[in-house]
């Protein structure tokens, strides 16, 4: 098969509300980034991930875009885009853009005209639907709480939205919706930009007569009934021959409720849909059996090695894997899978990334993950900007799920404001994020969790990812290596290997304060280490606290 470019590549995910403000508004913005693309380049990293930079009402923080082909005016200008795209090609980086095409805002043009009359030509932009005995057309919950359904007195009918109610669906099924969307992808490929991050792709075909589903605890049913409907593979081919086929491109499918049969679909080797998709079984493994998501974290290892093993397992020389551990909607997973402790935060970031980079795939580093950045200690359900958070806080505060103080708890393990405190530069104010007030608070460990600090110190998190990232760059087992788990029931150790040809890499990972022993085959006794979190590593078949050793034969 021959190589494409991702394959070997490390993403860069920036969430730049909250990368670099040059303005001193407290909002990160275009500038911002463009004065830090060294610092990315400096990690190693070549691509990277723009979470949405388009005009915005910022209902969902510009995951509701009102233009898409405007920029919103907290982060700058169409100039200020353009010479970041040119400065970051200069350095040798490459820019993907976050594509929200499953919804518009509400403020979108196409949406006020859709709602304006039932005549209107844009009306079968979006989903409306009459009531069903006075209530809405189904049972679905929106993702942020509450009903999918809004009722829009101006029309008497109900529209979709599988977000907000500022996030109406947009209607797929309407070819000439399609062809708006592809114009609109193509002229910023006519730009030069190096591919697309689809935001969660995989609702946009919604199923036959939107049919109720069984509710959940919070009274509505999952609005991932919409997830692979009848016609996404026809809808995404589509895409691909009048529009991705055409460039050479990075292309991820954020796919929530994607199973591997759809994965092996969308992100086939024959390159007739995308790259790559995010899936999310590896995200769901803490969660809680009933209460899901917002609920206290319920870890299990095995679990966890079994759904990471089957991905590596099943998409070898079908599908091409995405890796990731963090991103903005994501807790971080130092504080997740890791220790918080001072003594062992550093050791358990270093752990962590390397048990995810020495897999088969396209690793993710979302800003900050390179620093072990932490979750915040929220005291406050005020605190909390982000929309999923609040609106899952309120269903389950109704229905008498939690205190407010567990409420709180909650927030500090899984909210996604965790990820989207300002990144920390240095230790001077506001952690060299800002002149201003920011937007969210800085987590207070900026002061000794900085990227100045650690670009100073040989041993530190970043320059460890920096490592990380090498080795992939130059090895073809880290790229191509055929998987295989060890130990799937030991409860605190992650062991696999990765062989090509006659290469391979044994990758024992601990994720536990405690010492532990383990057994592997004979031949890597002698192998020589290719990384590890330790200076010097633990005897042959000892783990100490949070330790990780990579051997390598040849
Ligand atoms: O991760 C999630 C489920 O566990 C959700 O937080 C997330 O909303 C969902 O995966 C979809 O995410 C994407 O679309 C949303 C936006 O809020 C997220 O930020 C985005 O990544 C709507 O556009």
């Amino acid at each position: 098969m021959e190589e494409k470019w991702w394959q070997r590549s490390v993403v860069y995910q920036i969430y730049p509300r909250s990368f670099q403000d040059s303005d001193g508004d407290g909002i990160g913005d275009l500038t911002g980034i463009t004065d830090r693309l060294e610092y990315i380049r400096e990690l190693g990293t070549d691509t990277i991930w723009l979470s949405p930079i388009y005009k915005s009402p910022n209902d969902d923080n510009g995951y509701d875009i009102s233009d898409y082909q405007d920029i919103m005016k907290e982060f700058g200008t169409m100039a200020d885009f353009d010479r970041l795209l040119e400065k970051a090609h200069e350095l040798g980086l490459k820019i993907v853009m976050d594509l929200v095409v499953n919804h518009s805002s509400d403020e979108h043009r196409w949406f006020v005209e859709s709602r304006s009359s039932a005549d209107n030509p844009y009306r079968d932009y979006y989903i409306w639907r009459e009531g069903k005995n006075g209530a809405e057309p189904n049972n679905w919950c929106s993702c942020f709480g509450g009903s999918a359904w809004e009722f829009d007195s101006q029309t008497g009918m109900y529209y979709l939205h599988l977000f907000s109610k500022k996030q109406p669906d947009l209607n797929w099924d309407n070819p000439v919706v399609r062809d708006e969307i592809f114009r609109m992808m193509d002229w910023w490929l006519q730009k030069g930009i190096d591919g697309f991050r689809m935001d969660v792709i995989s609702l946009i075909s919604k199923p036959e007569g939107l049919p109720d589903g069984e509710p959940g605890p919070n009274g509505y049913a999952s609005f991932l009934l919409a997830a692979n409907g009848p016609h996404e593979h026809e809808y995404l081919q589509e895409m691909n021959r009048k529009v991705l086929s055409r460039y050479d491109l990075l292309t991820v499918g954020e796919c929530a409720g994607v199973t591997l049969e759809e994965a092996k679909s969308c992100a086939n080797l024959d390159g007739s849909e995308l790259s790559m998709v995010f899936q999310f079984e590896h995200m769901e493994a803490d969660f809680h059996p009933l209460l899901g998501r917002y609920a206290e974290q319920c870890k299990d290892l095995p679990k966890l090695k079994e759904i990471m093993s089957r991905w590596q397992r099943e998409l070898e020389g079908v599908a091409w894997n995405s890796l990731y551990w963090d991103n903005h909607d994501q807790p971080r997973i130092v504080s997740r899978y890791g220790s918080e402790s001072e003594e062992h935060r550093e050791r358990s970031a270093k752990m962590l990334a390397t048990c995810l980079h020495m897999m088969q795939g396209t690793p993710y580093v979302y800003q900050g993950e390179e620093l072990g950045m932490t979750n915040y200690p929220w005291t406050g359900i005020d605190q909390i900007n982000d929309i999923e958070s609040l609106g899952n806080y309120r269903d389950y505060r109704a229905r008498g799920y939690m205190t407010e103080e567990e409420g709180i708890r909650m927030m500090r393990q899984r909210s996604r404001d965790n990820a989207r405190t300002p990144m920390q530069w240095d230790a001077t104010s506001e952690a060299g994020f800002t002149t201003g007030k920011p937007w969210l608070p800085v987590n207070p460990n900026y002061v000794y969790i900085n990227a100045a600090e650690q670009l100073r110190r040989p041993d530190s998190v970043f320059h460890y990812y920096q490592k990380l990232i090498a080795l992939r760059r130059k090895m073809d087992v880290i790229v191509y290596g055929h998987y295989e788990l060890l130990e799937p029931d030991h409860p605190d150790l992650f062991i696999y290997t990765r062989s090509y040809g006659y290469e391979s890499l044994l990758v024992v990972c601990n994720f536990s304060e405690r010492e532990q022993g383990y057994k592997i085959p004979e031949k890597y006794q002698n192998a020589e280490i290719l990384i590890a979190n330790y200076p010097e590593p633990a005897p042959y078949g000892t783990l100490r606290p949070w330790e990780c050793v990579v051997y390598h034969r040849t």
